[in-house]
């Protein structure tokens, strides 16, 4: 089945218009899906709700989630609970790591820098799937964000590349206890997408002339097509599909 009409998804991440989660969530809402956005604090807040107010057709509802926070986490989806009751998935889109260090070399990594990436951009991932689960009654499809830097070393991508590797392990441990829940857990490795996020790692206009030149479709992959196969996971055309790391790099993975 296809279409998403009748389910409900939650998309954290949403950040502007070039987020990869406002890819996510017009995929989901072109599938009929009623959207649940989470920001980080009130500056994201004001962003978020512009652009879903251009999403025709729906009421899409809004909460404040700093992932730092385990209480603010437990009463977001508490509160989503109360407004909605049942949840079919979430779109975890959410990473960060100190500007300073995604340059240079990785051996500089401080105490601090290595803690904050791991919190933001891998145990939030755990932290939300504890608390959505009660939510999930009817089973359901965790999806996150990953990149090929946590399974290779890429320059300048340091500490990230590190918080990715232990998202990317995450992701699996939960897929192997939800899965009697029938609840799945997948990540996409996109490719480099030119977002706000991406703009902290140096170098990065090197990276797209590397892909033009030697990724298999000889060119960077859109929002939209990180969106559809979020579409995909969300959808029961992959329900034997879980702990899974799915590339949609334009093949730039597979070539040495
Ligand atoms: O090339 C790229 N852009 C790729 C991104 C390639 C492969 C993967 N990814 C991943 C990122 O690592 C991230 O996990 O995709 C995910 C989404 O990233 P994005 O769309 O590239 O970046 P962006 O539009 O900046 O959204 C990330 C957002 C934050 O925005 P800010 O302005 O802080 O960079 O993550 C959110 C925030 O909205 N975020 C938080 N949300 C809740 N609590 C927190 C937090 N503490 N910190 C950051």
């Amino acid at each position: 089945n296809l279409s998403l009409e009748g389910r409900t998804y939650v998309v954290m991440g949403v950040a502007n218009k070039r987020s990869i989660a406002w890819g996510i969530a017009r995929s989901l809402h072109e599938a009929g899906a009623k959207l649940i956005f989470t920001y980080a604090n009130e500056r994201f807040g004001k962003s978020v709700k512009e652009l879903a107010d251009t999403l025709e057709g729906t009421e899409s509802l809004f909460y404040e989630c700093d992932v730092t926070d385990d209480e603010a986490i437990i009463q977001t989806f508490e509160s989503i609970q109360q407004d909605v009751g049942t949840i079919h998935g979430i779109a975890h889109c959410i990473a960060f790591a100190n500007r300073e260090e995604l340059n240079g070399e990785f051996l500089n990594t401080s105490r601090d820098g290595f803690l904050t990436a791991h919190n933001i951009s891998s145990y939030s991932l755990t932290a939300v799937a504890r608390a959505a689960k009660p939510l999930m009654t009817e089973g359901g499809s965790i999806v996150t964000m990953t990149y090929l830097g946590g399974e290779q070393v890429v320059e300048n991508y340091n500490i990230m590349g590190v918080a990715k590797a232990s998202l990317d392990a995450s992701m699996k441990y939960l897929a192997s206890n939800l899965g009697k829940d029938n609840i799945r857990v997948n990540a996409i490795s996109a490719g480099p997408i030119r977002t706000l996020s991406a703009k902290g790692v140096s170098g990065f206009n090197k990276v797209f002339e590397e892909i033009d030149r030697r990724s298999p479709l000889k060119r960077p992959v859109t929002q939209e097509e990180v969106g559809d196969t979020a579409y995909y996971l969300m959808s029961d055309l992959s329900r034997g599909v879980t702990g899974e790391i799915i590339h949609v790099d334009g093949g730039f993975n597979i070539v040495a």
